[in-house]
């Protein structure tokens, strides 16, 4: 229903469940012996009211009732609190700085972003600080807040498990632009994020990787575009509509095919064959609108069964999806 993208985000709303259910019973079994007692107790039925000592039964069953309740709600949601407090070894280090308004992320190795990068099954500390007002740090899908405040070190943990982008949110109204001080998270597996820590793939990477990348880490290990990642054509083609270096496959549904031959613009029928073509002799039709970047490791980089796979996959999955 809720995304829930930390091991304890289920937790958290478990808690809230039970919370909530507890008020709620208490609500209806109070309004109910409210409206009883309004009636049984009428002043017509009796005009005059008898005078009550006190019952030390029913004042003790009143403290000790919602004395154990509340405990429970404290040790209960003290319990996934302290996932979120506790740092675990090894767990990376984010520093996140509000400002008035805007966010900024900063590494350990000195990268600075504005959008937040974590790589996802690893355990991330976040650092929390403010240099003007008081802000507060919310991801709804970690289920995280934390204050930001000048002059002060917070923090918070979270385990991220599930591949995806998040809205990062300011809680605390801190001036005129509050309500548009957004930026989103992105979380990419391990690889990825420390291949884009050392500089080899950009920002951007890691953003169309998430975007056309839905089905959460496992799918990208096994899912049906795996080798389009794993022989890194996504680098430049898109599988969502994006534009990228080269066509969003998803122009493959197009049917036709503006391309150059020799120079000359000719319109090709995109088939298995056209496919085949532009991974393997890509200078021998350059689409429209494009440049004539090779895809020089192609070649190199695919066997002949891998080559019949993403043919079959591409034509399958995209030229026939016509809309
Ligand atoms: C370095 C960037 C780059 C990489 C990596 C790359 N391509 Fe391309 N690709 C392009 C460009 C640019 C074009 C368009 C120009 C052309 O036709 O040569 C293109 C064209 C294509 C086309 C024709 C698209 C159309 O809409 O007509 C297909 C199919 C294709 N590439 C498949 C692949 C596959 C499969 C891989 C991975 C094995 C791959 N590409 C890797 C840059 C790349
Ligand atoms: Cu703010």
């Amino acid at each position: 229903m809720f995304q829930t993208a930390t091991n304890y985000a289920q937790k958290v709303d478990y808690v809230m469940l039970y919370i909530i259910g507890i008020s709620f019973i208490l609500l209806l079994i109070i309004t109910i012996s409210m409206i009883y007692f309004v009636i049984k107790y009428n002043r017509k039925k009796h005009p005059i009211a008898s005078q009550i000592e006190g019952n030390k039964t029913i004042e003790i069953i009143w403290i000790v009732v919602p004395v154990v309740l509340v405990l429970t709600m404290f040790f209960y949601s003290y319990g996934v609190f302290k996932e979120a407090r506790i740092v675990p070894p090894g767990a990376l280090n984010v520093k996140v700085e509000a400002k008035m308004w805007a966010w900024k992320f900063y590494y350990e190795n000195g990268k600075v972003t504005d959008t937040l990068f974590i790589p996802a099954g690893k355990p991330v500390k976040f650092t929390i600080v403010a240099t003007d007002v008081n802000h507060s740090f919310y991801i709804p899908a970690f289920r995280i807040k934390e204050d930001a405040v000048p002059g002060r070190e917070n923090y918070m943990v979270v385990h991220p498990k599930e591949i995806g982008s998040f809205d990062i949110a300011c809680a605390e109204y801190c001036g005129m632009n509050h309500s548009i001080m957004y930026t989103k998270v992105y979380v990419v597996p391990e690889k990825e994020f420390s291949e884009w820590l050392q500089g080899k793939v950009d920002e951007n990477y890691l953003r169309r990787y998430v975007a056309s990348h839905t089905g959460g880490y496992k799918d990208y290990l096994t899912g049906s575009y795996a080798i389009l990642f794993a022989k890194g054509c996504v680098q430049c083609h898109n599988i969502d509509n994006r534009k990228g270096i080269g066509p969003s496959f998803v122009e493959l549904q197009r049917g036709f095919a503006n391309v150059k031959i020799n120079g000359k613009d000719t319109a090709v029928v995109i088939d298995k064959n056209y496919i085949r073509e532009s991974i393997i002799n890509p200078n021998l039709h350059i689409v429209k609108g494009y440049e004539k970047i090779s895809m020089p490791s192609s070649v190199n980089i695919l066997k002949e069964d891998e080559l019949n796979y993403i043919v079959d996959l591409l034509y399958s999955n995209f030229v026939k999806n016509k809309q």
